[in-house]
């Protein structure tokens, strides 16, 4: 089946890897309801072809986060039903069925730095800057920041963004776990197409249980995250194609691991 795809939100197949591109960019990609819904729906029915996927934003900027015009709008209990929709939409792009390369520049805020975090790899360049600004406005983070950004960079430093509207450029980012990398200005589509490429060259259940099992293990008490991955490493030794890459291996037919 073919994801449904709007105006404002696009994918393309690029091998095995699905590129997902916010094209919002009149509005600095503020996610509108639209948006989230279009972005729930993209996850949900990502082609079978894709082992992983890019999102990426259209214009000077990765997301200007919520759209604004909007929260005019709703009533407290429209506004609870609200932030659940995000969370259902992000919770499909971490829970979903293929690792995610985020590919970040210029503005990564509010509700865009909720998106970027519900990826499993973050790759910014230089042009990049991440804020929270949900403080100024007077509101607060609706769509997992507050679950997923302080696990990135920990509470201290998320309450001092959204108290002081502290903005950090891609370098501090990089430093303190906003981002895994960080690459020359206009480099980080290429930067994730690259990594997302070699990540669908990964066991299909390698990459699962990276983005399903890791994260739940880190949620677990020591003794049942050990438990959990225990039987998550007998799963995934037990499949095929583990025998067969270790195989590979063994017969000097696989690649060694390189100094970096
Ligand atoms: C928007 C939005 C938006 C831009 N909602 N319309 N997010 C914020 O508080 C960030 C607000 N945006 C900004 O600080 C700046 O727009 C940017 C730093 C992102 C970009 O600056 P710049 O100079 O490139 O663009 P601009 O001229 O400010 O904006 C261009 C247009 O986009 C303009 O509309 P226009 O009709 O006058 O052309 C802006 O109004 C519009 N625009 N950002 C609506 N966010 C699940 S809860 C999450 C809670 C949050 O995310 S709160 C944080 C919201």
């Amino acid at each position: 089946m073919t994801p449904p795809t709007t105006p404002d939100l696009k994918m393309h197949m690029d091998g095995e890897v699905a590129v997902v591109r916010l094209c919002r960019a009149s509005k600095r990609n503020a996610l509108n309801d639209g948006l989230i819904v279009a972005l729930r729906d993209l996850f949900q029915n990502l082609p079978t072809a894709a082992k992983a996927a890019v999102i990426h934003g259209e214009g000077e900027h990765f997301c200007a986060g919520l759209d604004l015009s909007e929260l005019q709008e709703r009533d407290a209990g429209q506004g609870v039903m609200h932030s659940r929709m995000w969370h259902q939409a992000l919770d499909g792009v971490q829970f979903g069925p293929v690792p995610v390369v985020a590919a970040l520049h210029g503005a990564v805020v509010g509700g865009g730095l909720e998106l970027a975090s519900a990826c499993h790899i973050r790759v910014a360049d230089e042009s990049t800057f991440y804020a929270l600004p949900e403080g100024t406005r007077g509101i607060f983070v609706g769509g997992g920041g507050s679950v997923r950004v302080p696990k990135l960079i920990g509470v201290a430093r998320m309450t001092d963004m959204m108290l002081t509207g502290r903005v950090y450029n891609a370098t501090e980012g990089e430093r303190i776990g906003l981002s895994q990398y960080v690459v020359p200005v206009g480099q980080a589509l290429d930067q994730a197409l690259a990594m997302a490429r070699r990540i669908a060259t990964n066991a299909p259940l390698t990459n699962y249980a990276l983005t399903h099992v890791l994260p739940r293990i880190a949620e677990q008490p020591a003794d049942h995250g050990l438990m959990t991955e225990a039987m998550m490493a007998a799963i995934a030794q037990a499949a095929p194609e583990a025998k067969a890459r270790v195989n590979a291996f063994l017969q000097g037919k696989a690649d060694k691991v390189k100094k970096a």
